[in-house]
């Protein structure tokens, strides 16, 4: 059972995590040293040849005899939310690993070159930007994100170098000649669940945006400024934040999360002199998500201006939609369908690293089931069954590809 070594080694990978709830492993951190070693030496025990890239990614390759095989990337994320689950990402570096080992075993050799790729940071949660590793792998890296802070002050470039990595050579990490990219990934969502299958094809992966709002307004004594005096950066970003939500759910195919928020300088006692909070809004929709923050530029401006705050909206991010390659599509059918799984085609409304490689080769996702559709959590959780039919399915396509 595939699905079962596959589940054992997620859950040894789980424990390179920071201390508290759930697992955080966020990007060039000794969690995600400890996770490079242990994935490249799962890499090396199935038979791949090994190296590691300028962007902490970790990379096992296998070549083809034959001198005009064509290049398969299978790759997933080896970073975390914080307190997240133990399956977002992770599970789409460790089956590949595992299928490819026995599939090496049992046939002897692939008839394509396949490069199984941990990327170091896809969540994008330590420096606001997402999809680092793969950005770089598909040579569509900004070297501007370089510049980017931390919450610590520490820049990309100085957190590169610190991890022992050369960010002057990030340049020539990008891999010429991928013919596709395949992606293994947990739903993230309640559909096949609902549906009552195991595995899904992913047909589309929605556009997603992110914005920082700053809003200033004046610090003051809780006690002393009457209710009617105060500038309240606080209030204001409830109050925006509470628009948006209403504006968004009066409409279809768009959603917008604040998972961030601080105020400043953050006593109990002080009238928050300044509010900072991160807007991620998605859509399959790209002219959707930019006419809805116009819309929410407008609130905000209506809303600063009656609080007497002042404030700046800067976009931090931007993944357009994107729809998967229709000859994957077809070969994921005919791997479904030898593998005995039920096809089932679906849209993705979590971004993936599968983004980054849909201008560059024919792009595709699977999707595993997750219990409850829960994920960023906890409680993420998959099944053994499940993880032994993305096994067999991905058995098939080494076949058919
Ligand atoms: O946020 C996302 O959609 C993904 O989990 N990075
Ligand atoms: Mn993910
Ligand atoms: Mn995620």
């Amino acid at each position: 059972m595939l699905g079962k070594e596959a589940f054992n080694i997620l859950e040894s990978l789980s424990t390179f995590s920071e201390s508290g709830e759930g697992i955080t492993r966020l990007f060039l951190t000794k969690e995600h040293k400890a996770s490079n070693d242990f994935i490249e030496e799962l890499m090396k025990d199935a038979g791949l040849q090994t190296r590691r890239d300028n962007i902490g990614n970790v990379i096992g390759e296998y070549f083809s005899k034959n001198k005009n095989a064509k290049t398969l990337v299978i790759g997933s994320h080896q970073d975390t939310v914080i307190h997240g689950g133990k399956y977002d990402g992770a599970l789409g570096v460790i089956t590949p690993i595992v299928c490819f080992k026995h599939f090496l075993k049992e046939n002897k050799e692939l008839n394509f070159n396949l490069k199984i790729i941990s990327f170091g940071d896809e969540e994008g949660v330590r420096f606001a930007t997402t999809y680092l590793g793969s950005k770089v792998v598909a040579g569509i890296f900004d070297k501007k994100l370089l510049d980017r802070k931390d919450e610590n002050g520490i820049t990309l470039k100085e957190a590169l170098i610190n991890f022992g990595l050369d960010p002057s050579k990030i340049d020539n990490e990008k891999i010429n000649n991928i013919d596709s990219y395949l992606e293994i990934h947990i739903e993230q969502g309640p559909v096949l669940e609902e549906k009552k299958l195991g595995v899904g094809i992913v047909t589309a992966i929605q556009g997603s945006h992110r914005y920082n709002f700053t809003l200033e307004g004046m610090a003051g004594h809780a006690g002393t400024i009457p209710m009617n005096m105060r500038r309240d950066a606080g209030i204001g970003a409830a109050e925006i934040i509470c628009k948006i939500n209403s504006l968004i759910k009066n409409k279809k195919n768009i959603v917008a999360t604040i998972g961030r928020i601080n105020f400043f300088p953050g006593a109990i006692n002080v009238i928050p002199g300044k509010a900072v909070f991160d807007l991620d809004i998605r859509s399959i929709d790209n002219d959707l998500i930019f006419s809805s923050v116009e819309e929410i530029k407008n609130i905000t401006k209506e809303i600063c201006d009656k609080n007497n705050l002042t404030f700046s909206i800067k976009q931090t991010n931007e993944v357009e939609p994107n729809i998967c390659n229709e000859e994957i599509i077809n070969l994921l059918k005919d791997s479904f369908k030898n593998a005995g799984e039920e096809i089932f085609l679906l849209p993705s409304g979590a971004g993936h690293d599968a983004q980054s490689f849909d201008k560059i080769c024919k792009m595709g996702m699977i999707f595993v089931r997750c219990k409850d559709g829960i994920s960023h959590n906890p409680l993420e959780s998959v099944t053994v069954e499940d993880l032994d039919k993305v096994c067999k399915i991905l058995n098939e396509f080494f076949k058919l590809y």
